[in-house]
């Protein structure tokens, strides 16, 4: 995004000059210096030997059921990345490590004209995705955080990240990618909260849809 929308005095030098840093942040969002864990309801304990992440709903031939060996097997990527909540705080420079999103998509793919996307977790979780979305280059099934396996709370074994979305879109505990014809509201988009949550377009509310 060039367009800067948010930057403010603090980001900008005695002469005007953009400093390096503090970087740029999504419109009306505030830096936290951490990640703290964020969700709804407790976090589930969860047993990586009946871990799986299951791609179905409309998909071109048989739904696939990966279990931890298969789904480690893929090929992995890092992504540096800022985190930004809806709540209106980010978390910047985080380094998130795991499955690009679009090998997922790739070994499971969708029917033609399926270009919606329900991310389904432990404990009811759910978030709504468009299909283009997780198929950006930077999206990820992240299964390590600045090197260090996911803790419990922030999403262990896995979690999706969508940096350019609101932290709402990435379901920790990931368990299911159901492609759809139609958006399916998730759980935070069935409760007021936008269907796409773009960050540098401000998408916080689905009254914006
Ligand atoms: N399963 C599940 N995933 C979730 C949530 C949740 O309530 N349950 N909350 C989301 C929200 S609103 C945010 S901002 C991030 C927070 O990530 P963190 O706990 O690692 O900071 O997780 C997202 N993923
Ligand atoms: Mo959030």
């Amino acid at each position: 995004m060039t367009s800067a929308p948010g930057r403010g005095e603090a980001d900008r030098g005695r002469h005007g000059r953009a400093l390096a840093e503090p970087r740029t942040l999504p419109p009306h969002q505030r830096r936290s210096s951490t990640l703290r864990p964020v969700h709804y309801g407790r976090v589930p304990r969860i047993d990586r030997a009946r871990w799986s992440l299951t791609i179905g709903g409309a998909v071109t031939g048989e739904p696939v059921r990966l279990d931890w060996e298969e789904f480690s097997s893929l090929p992995l990527m890092d992504v540096r990345a800022d985190h930004h909540c809806v709540a209106k705080y980010s978390t910047q420079d985080l380094v998130w490590s795991g499955v690009p999103a679009r090998e997922v998509v790739r070994l499971a793919p969708p029917e033609p004209g399926a270009e919606h996307v329900l991310v389904s977790a432990a404990y009811g979780y759910s978030s709504s995705v468009r299909l283009e979305d997780l198929l950006s280059p930077r999206a990820l099934f992240a299964t390590h955080l600045d090197g260090e396996p996911l803790t419990p709370e922030h999403g262990w074994p896995v979690r999706l990240v969508l940096p350019h979305l609101y932290g709402f879109k990435g379901p920790k505990w990931v368990a299911e990618v159901d492609y759809c014809h139609e958006p399916q509201r998730g759980f935070w988009e069935s409760r007021g909260y936008h269907l796409v949550g773009d960050v540098w377009r401000e998408e916080r509310y689905a009254y914006q849809e």
